[in-house]
């Protein structure tokens, strides 16, 4: 009996004071002390560091630094060094091509792709001997062949832009490896002048402008007697002309071509009555390099998915363009070592012409594009494939159909195409073309 009581008195008590403390001495958390400690440390250092730099000026309740303190010895050197490079008329790290990512590379210099150089003379016939490089990145501003969501023309400089943040490098993935710190010269060439104003000029602008890169000469690391070029599209009726141009070097290419769309349309057949201008556009520019004898018949499609147009569609895509399939889905049954496997023994030894339509990817990767398929591969995915075709024998290559007007925030769909340019040059210095 007396020991409940004790209890009972005992827990009361306890509560009782705890109702009776001073509001000064309110209860508070094990957390909420925690804080109160850690912030009263905070102002104690605040208030140190006012005292020993300041100064207070009462009559005009003003903090005024104190100058004549002596400032602690790491705090003293910082402000006393010498900023001065040693040599004030030394400016080589000032040289585009010459910063790295401490001095302000990824704002740095001109727009050109991840910093390369730009090179002004590509396209000058009168230069050939004179100027030598492996491998161009040009752009190609065109989108007058787009059926849907115009703007790809303003693609290849989003692109760049999207390189902004490359300082060089080396690949994660491939120990020691870099793109631009290896044997090839790689140059960035601008844009090649393509008119908005008549389809047909403007293919043949970019065709003659590609023919004139591919000859060119090459520096002595070079095996190959070709500089090969990458094209910044624009819209994907771009390939045509560089179809044409690779096909002029090398012979017939095959077509490695990753889209979520045919592109092997026959027009006719959609429309018996198309003109011949509107004919050639971005969803058939493919059936027609085929029938101009530019293509092999082991060319590859890869990430499809977009629906056919007419019930025939898929069954000529072989049959008039020599293309066989991957579709987006089959990711999910023989993975992406058998999409690689495929492909690689699909074009064998072949020259391979490269064509990239970033619609290939979902549109969560890539949302900023001329005609969105939902159902796409992720960036990680697409970019292990490239990476592990490594071997094949690229002879050029295009990334088209970023439109960057959906990118305006983030510029995401041009940092996975930059990204993706970037693969495809390291497919192209991992194997010279002889
Ligand atoms: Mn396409």
């Amino acid at each position: 009996m007396l020991t409940k009581q004790l209890l009972f008195s005992l827990v009361f008590g306890q509560l009782a004071l705890g109702f009776q403390l001073r509001p000064d001495q309110q209860m508070f958390s094990l957390e909420e002390q925690m804080l109160a400690s850690a912030s009263k440390k905070y102002e104690d250092t605040k208030i140190k560091f006012l005292e020993d730099y300041y100064k207070v000026d009462q009559e005009n309740n003003a903090l005024m630094f104190a100058a004549d303190i002596q400032l602690p010895d790491d705090l003293a050197q910082i402000a006393s060094q010498d900023i001065t490079y040693k040599d004030p008329d030394d400016t080589s790290d000032l040289y585009p091509g010459k910063t790295d990512r401490y001095n302000g590379i990824t704002q740095a210099g001109w727009l050109s792709f991840g910093h390369l150089p730009m090179e002004m003379h590509c396209f000058d016939g009168n230069m050939l001997d004179e100027l030598e490089f492996d491998i161009a990145v040009i752009g190609a501003p065109f989108d007058t062949g787009i059926s849907y969501k115009p703007g790809a023309r303003f693609g290849p400089d989003s692109i760049r832009q999207g390189t902004r943040r490359f300082s060089g490098g080396f690949s994660p993935y491939r120990k020691g490896f870099s793109v631009w710190n290896n044997w090839a010269k790689i140059v960035d060439c601008g844009n090649v002048p393509m008119t908005p104003l008549d389809n047909r000029i403007a293919l043949d602008q970019l065709y003659r402008s590609e023919r004139v890169l591919l000859n060119h000469t090459t520096t002595k690391e070079n095996p190959g007697k070709h500089p090969r070029f990458v094209a910044l599209g624009g819209d994907h009726t771009i390939t045509y002309s560089g179809i044409r141009a690779a096909y002029e070097k090398y012979g017939k290419v095959s077509v490695l071509h990753f889209d979520s769309h045919l592109d092997t349309v026959n027009p006719y057949h959609m429309n018996p009555n198309v003109t011949e201008y509107a004919a050639l556009n971005h969803g058939t520019y493919l059936n027609w390099a085929h029938k101009k004898g530019w293509t092999n018949t082991n060319n590859i499609h890869a990430g499809l998915r977009g629906w056919y147009e007419d019930i025939g569609d898929p069954e000529r895509d072989y049959t008039e363009s020599g293309f066989s399939k991957i579709m987006a889905r089959d990711i999910d049954s023989i993975g992406i070592h058998g999409i690689i496997h495929k492909i690689k023994k699909t074009l064998g030894d072949s020259p391979v012409y490269i064509s990239f339509d970033i619609d290939v990817l979902d549109p969560a990767s890539a949302p900023s594009t001329g005609a969105i398929e939902p159902g796409g591969w992720t960036s990680r995915e697409l970019l292990q494939i490239i990476d592990g075709l490594a071997g094949i024998t690229v002879v050029g290559a295009d990334v088209t159909e970023v439109s960057p007007w959906g990118d305006s925030t983030n510029e995401i769909t041009s940092i996975i195409a930059g990204e993706v340019t970037r693969s495809i040059l390291a497919l192209m210095v991992i194997k010279p073309v002889e």
